[in-house]
């Protein structure tokens, strides 16, 4: 009999689950979404200029390759319409329990079943818990203080208030990562005035994005195999020029340059260009893909506050120089916590145990994959997955086959759980490949633990990860 299988979240990675089980003719699945909608992070960034950095081709499940994508680079709408088609097209809607928050899952070994609870205080039995919550799901906002009397509208880039219109506003947008860099053309283009406040430069390399032509997109309907031969050439080209910027490699400095030959051309005023120059190495966070950005931060509307923040004041913001810039709308473009794995939901496996006790020290899983004491638990996009590089659709569709591998073992020998000695050997061999990596430079980045730990990436090329996924090797497991 088919194991039952519970789905916690509707973005890339559970939707892909989702769609590997269906059409390995599994339909004892249910994929739980907290959210009335599928497309995760596609879903809750609706900010003006949401896009995707990595190009569309790249950007979709190699199964369902699109020939009509609109643009180089796809934008959020076009994203999301995509991961609606597919749990369209693949049948997952009577799988899907939307507006269903999972809370807890606790693993009762006297049935060797997943107890999951969701926040209405129901609760059913699984054999097979998959997460894919994702690293980016729960926004993070600073505590800077007097923010409860802020009197003006605020709200965090992935929550966007489309309500609120910025025409003619004084609009202060905080942070300048890859939401904020979206962001700030399209609001300079229509506030009174915008003050963009950032703590660290960025890294920016331009975007060779442009709308495909009908012409193009018809060659790559009438020749499929254009299409995937493109979509191997970009998945090459990144493969073999930005991962080894992260480990030091050949094309770091021709990176550099091109960076720096983006900001010069685009950035004349020398003091706004000293602002805005790194002095942490390249990729150490990620590196920005925008062409727009600078631009839109030397428009006359436009300020470049690197003062840092002291406290928010009723009409505004004071810097800790004592000035005050007014604002009547504050836009936290601040980032997510990304370090927390799966918080808030509370797992407990075997003996009790809680994952969030066990990660105290920092989230980590072998391959990213499994916890040692939390039989059939897999996570997807888990610890040490996300890319500095590539498209994380890549990572997940590797997670997705392994966890398709580990079913008919579960199956067949009982639930499965990662030994410790195995998670001990993947821990030292991922230290010794994030000790060659960039990220272990002195910057900060949300790809590290308070404590300084890289918990989130994954240290090499994404074709080491698809080949050591490849399929599961059972020794590494105890069974039953
Ligand atoms: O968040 P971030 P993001 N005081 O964490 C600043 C993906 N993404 O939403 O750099 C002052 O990068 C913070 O300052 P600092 C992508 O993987 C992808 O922009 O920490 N400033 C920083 O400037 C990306 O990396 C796409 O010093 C504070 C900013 O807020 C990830 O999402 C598009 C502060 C946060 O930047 C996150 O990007 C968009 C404080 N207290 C996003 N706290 C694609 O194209 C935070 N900041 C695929």
């Amino acid at each position: 009999m088919a194991p039952t299988v519970a789905i916690i979240g509707a973005g890339f990675g559970g939707l892909c689950m989702g769609i590997q089980l269906q059409r390995a003719g599994i339909s004892t699945y249910t994929i739980f979404e907290k959210a009335g909608r599928v497309g995760g992070t596609w879903r809750d960034n609706t900010y003006p200029g949401a896009a995707c950095d990595v190009p569309s081709h790249l950007y979709s499940y190699s199964f369902e390759q699109r020939h009509d994508w609109t643009r180089r680079y796809p934008r959020q709408r076009e994203i999301l319409a995509y991961l609606e088609h597919c749990a369209r097209k693949y049948g997952l809607r009577p799988h899907l329990r939307l507006n269903t928050e999972v809370t807890a899952a606790v693993f009762d070994a006297s049935v060797n079943r997943w107890r999951v609870t969701t926040a209405d205080g129901q609760e059913e039995p699984f054999d097979v818990v998959v997460s894919g919550v994702g690293q980016l799901n729960r926004p993070r906002l600073p505590d800077f203080p007097g923010m409860s009397s802020y009197e003006g509208t605020a709200f965090h880039s992935a929550r966007w208030d489309h309500d609120h219109d910025l025409t003619g506003r004084r609009v202060a947008v905080i942070g300048n990562g890859s939401s904020a860099a979206q962001i700030i053309p399209r609001v300079a283009r229509v506030a009174g005035h915008l003050d963009v406040y950032q703590r660290t430069p960025n890294w920016v390399i331009p975007k060779a994005d442009g709308a495909y032509s009908p012409r193009e997109r018809l060659a790559f309907q009438r020749v499929p195999l254009l299409l995937a031969a493109d979509r191997e050439r970009i998945f090459r080209f990144i493969e073999g020029l930005v991962f080894p910027v992260l480990v030091g490699g050949w094309s770091r400095r021709l990176i550099v340059k091109r960076a720096t030959d983006h900001l010069r051309q685009q950035v004349e005023d020398p003091a706004l260009r000293a602002k805005l120059t790194p002095t942490y190495p390249i990729g150490c966070r990620r590196i920005v893909i925008d062409s727009d950005f600078y631009p839109a931060l030397t428009q006359p509307n436009v300020d470049l506050v690197t003062e840092p923040i002291a406290r928010v004041v009723p009409h505004g913001i004071e810097t800790a120089g004592g000035t005050v810039r007014e604002a009547d709308t504050i836009v936290y473009a601040t980032g997510f916590q990304t370090t927390d794995f799966l918080a808030p939901i509370e797992i407990t496996g075997r003996e009790g145990r809680r994952l969030h006790d066990v990660w105290k020290g920092g989230a980590e899983a072998y391959l990213g994959v499994a916890v040692p004491y939390f039989p059939n638990l897999f996570l997807l996009y888990g610890p040490n997955t996300n890319l500095g590089h590539n498209s994380i659709v890549l990572m997940i569709e590797s997670q997705v086959r392994y966890i398709m591998g580990c079913l008919p073992l579960l199956s067949a020998r009982g639930p499965m759980e990662v030994r410790p000695a195995a998670m001990d050997a993947w821990r030292r061999a991922l230290d010794q490949a994030m000790a060659r990596t960039v990220w272990e430079a002195s910057c900060h980045s949300w790809y590290k633990n308070a404590a300084g730990r890289v918990t989130n990436n994954w240290p090499g090329p994404a074709t080491v990860y698809r080949r050591i996924t490849r399929a599961p090797r059972p020794g590494a497991y105890t069974f039953g």
